[in-house]
């Protein structure tokens, strides 16, 4: 068998199944290497040259002989290179760019900061309840915008299943983690029900492993949530470090 055009870097994060969800939907063969945080493996120097932020994810387009970093920027080169969910019409790819750049730009940064503060800080003995609040209430202004916009829609742009939702997705949807409520946003849930019912988007949610304490209210978070609390608290204790 040849080897694969693409070969993808990532962890199970929700930055990190955005391209697997996009891979998974459209039958594109892959490569995959885990990163392992434990390891600081997203900071090594061979890392560095393929993504010089050094974090996940990353693919190497190895038809093309170049990596690519940033999450949107990847979709964005799946989309075009494999001609799926990115429309055509100059019009409807802005409207994709537009809500993908507001996943990059709001719904990450915001939700993770909510888990931040919620998930590693405070088990860190660093309960900051005013960033706390800043941080669940922006994210909750943020779904509201989503719910807003999914008003008489089933997707986000352009009328059709696109890269936008891909990239939304897996911020969103994990509110749970977030612990930001999503009460009256019934059009959100609807939105997350479509999703949820696509058999690609199940299988990606467990590459590189699943991690149902993001999505799922009623799984147990207990030893999971003092294992990822522990192995952030070395970045814990150097940022408070770097505060005083
Ligand atoms: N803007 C970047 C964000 C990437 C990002 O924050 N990745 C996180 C995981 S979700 C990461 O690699 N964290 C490891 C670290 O910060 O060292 C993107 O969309 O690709």
């Amino acid at each position: 068998m040849p080897r694969p055009d693409i070969h993808l870097y990532t962890a199970a994060t929700m930055n990190g199944y955005k391209p697997v969800i996009f891979l998974e939907e459209a039958g594109v063969p892959y490569d995959l290497t885990f990163i392992d945080f434990a390891k600081s493996e997203q900071k090594a120097p061979d890392y560095l040259k393929l993504n010089p932020n050094g974090k996940i994810p990353t693919i190497v387009d190895r038809a093309e002989d170049r990596a690519i970093f940033e999450s949107g920027a990847i979709l964005w080169h799946l989309a075009e290179k494999y001609g799926s969910f990115l429309p055509e019409d100059a019009v409807a790819r802005s409207e994709v760019l537009q809500w993908l750049f507001f996943q990059v730009g709001h719904v990450g940064p915001m939700m993770g900061q909510a888990m931040y503060f919620q998930r590693i800080a405070a088990p860190n003995g660093h309960d900051e309840p005013f960033s706390t609040q800043r941080y669940v209430k922006e994210s909750r202004r943020i779904l509201e915008v989503l719910d807003t916009r999914l008003q008489g829609r089933d997707w986000l742009a352009a009328d059709q299943y696109t890269i936008a939702d891909m990239a939304v997705y897996p911020w969103a949807r994990a509110y749970v983690w977030a612990r930001v409520s999503i009460e009256g946003l019934d059009n959100l849930r609807a939105w997350f029900d479509r999703i949820d019912a696509r058999p690609a988007v199940q299988r990606a949610l467990t590459i590189p492993k699943a991690q149902p304490q993001f999505y799922d209210a009623s799984a147990d978070d207990g030893a999971f949530a003092a294992e990822n609390a522990a192995r952030f608290a070395a970045d814990a204790r150097a940022d408070r470090g770097a505060g005083q």
